[in-house]
């Protein structure tokens, strides 16, 4: 059959990367934000968010005519719906931008499209987005019951690794979950336009468990790992050599400790888990804590560290979630350095991160935290205190490693090879 038109939900981290690979494989793209700034800048081509080679991809596309944005849906033969699903208050998810987009899409359907959610969602999310469009659409059905025409609704989970989008958007497998299987079998077909991975099927609830389930693992890994960080610490050993060495038995495969997990996947999607079965999920539950406390235990090292010195300086290198990108969000690092300037006022938290040019909101409103050069954090910080372990940072280890240092990430350990990303 051939799909030549599609809709893009949200021109965020998975939308616009989406949009912009489907239009280069020829696909008439209309991408759809809330934000007005976003759409403007992509239809100057831009992108607004860091992300390696997307530029070219968004800039090439929109210079084609492939790609377009706009505020509100546009009819087309599918819908892809690529917008947050964050968690409220005690860790419940919040579906609300979901059911924005239901509401957004139902006045355009004819019947006879493919409605795909990408979203990271709790099980049963793509049967409740169905439902919406269908409160609101009536004349229209996901089985053709009644006669009514058919939309046809499917869960695919994005799996890509953000600062290797473009890459794994085309290489990694995809698992597409259909209301029905007619609309798995459709959304398959939509995705082997630009996927060269194994495209699985399945039903949508296993779909959305999938993603769940694969983000959980690495949490509850990393977790393992963290713990092990406070149990070396205890024992008074190190960590990097333990792991190192435990790693030479062929079924063993331990991660990196840090200062905690951060970004908006790993430290968000365990809880959809917990949430739905709050009973069963025991493991899920306690690695989200486990992670969760890494920082504070960080920032206790920190204080052990400058204790003893009135006004100290602490030299703090990253601020990213992870090295090499310049996302901040639900960034471990920022945390600790908040909550170092927080408790103590005496203290000057310098910040080393070559990746933002200005400190975010939330350390901005600290008057003891600044952003400087790393050669200044080095001479002045009476403790350094590397967070992120950016490819930036590595030429510093020596310097660092003479110095009174809380080493997060083990940079300047003799350290196995890091299996981060
Ligand atoms: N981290 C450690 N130690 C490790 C590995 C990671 O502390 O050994 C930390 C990182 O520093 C970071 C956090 O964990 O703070 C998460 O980083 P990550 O590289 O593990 O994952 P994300 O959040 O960038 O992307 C994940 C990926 N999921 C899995 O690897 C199972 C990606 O494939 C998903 O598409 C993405 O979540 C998502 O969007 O859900």
């Amino acid at each position: 059959m051939g799909i030549s038109t599609v809709g893009v939900i949200g021109l965020g981290y998975i939308g616009l990367p989406t949009a912009a690979i489907l239009a280069a494989q020829g696909v008439a793209v209309t991408g759809v934000d809330v934000s007005p700034s976003t759409v403007d800048a992509v239809n100057r081509g831009q992108v607004p968010f860091v992300e390696p080679d997307l530029a070219g991809y968004v800039s090439e596309a929109v210079s084609s005519g492939k790609l377009r944005a706009a505020l509100a849906p546009v009819p087309a033969e599918a819908y892809i719906v690529a917008v947050p699903t964050p968690f409220i208050g005690d860790h419940k998810p919040d579906l609300s931008y979901i059911k924005a987009a239901a509401e957004a899409l139902a006045p355009v359907l004819r019947g006879g499209e493919l409605v795909i959610l990408e979203s990271t969602s709790p099980p049963g999310t793509t049967r409740r987005m169905a439902d919406w469009i269908l409160a609101a659409r009536p004349d229209l059905s996901v089985d053709g019951a009644d006669g009514r025409p058919v939309v046809y609704f499917a869960h695919c989970p994005e799996r890509v690794l953000p600062g290797r989008i473009m890459v794994e958007l085309v290489t990694n497998d995809r698992i597409v979950g259909g209301i029905t299987p007619e609309a798995a079998l459709r959304a398959s077909e939509l995705y082997q336009v630009f996927c060269q991975g194994e495209i699985l099927q399945t039903d949508a609830v296993t779909a959305e468990t999938a993603k769940l389930v694969e983000n959980s693992f690495r949490d509850v890994n990393i977790a393992f790992a963290n713990e092990l960080s406070l149990v070396a610490d205890r024992l008074g050993i190190d960590v990097w050599e333990l792991i190192r060495l435990a790693n030479h038995h062929p079924r063993v495969n331990i991660l990196q400790p840090g200062p905690g997990v951060g970004g908006h996947c790993i430290a968000v999607d365990p809880w959809f888990i917990v949430d739905a079965a709050p009973d069963e999920a025991r493991l899920i539950r306690t690695a989200r804590e486990v992670n969760d406390s890494k920082p504070r235990w960080v920032l206790h090292k920190v204080l052990d560290a400058v204790a003893g010195i009135e006004s100290p300086v602490v030299a703090a290198y990253g601020l990213a979630f992870k090295p090499n990108i310049d996302d901040l969000r639900e960034s471990p690092a920022i945390e600790i350095v908040r909550d170092l300037a927080a408790t103590f006022p005496q203290a000057t938290v310098l910040v080393v991160e070559p990746h933002v040019d200005t400190l975010p909101a939330e350390l901005e409103t600290f008057d003891n935290v600044r952003l400087v050069e790393a050669e200044e954090a080095l001479e002045v910080g009476d403790v350094q205190l590397l967070l992120v372990d950016h490819t930036a940072f590595r030429g510093l280890s020596e310097q660092l490693a003479t110095k009174r240092l809380v080493d997060t990430r083990g940079m300047t350990a003799n350290r196995p090879q890091a299996r981060v990303g």
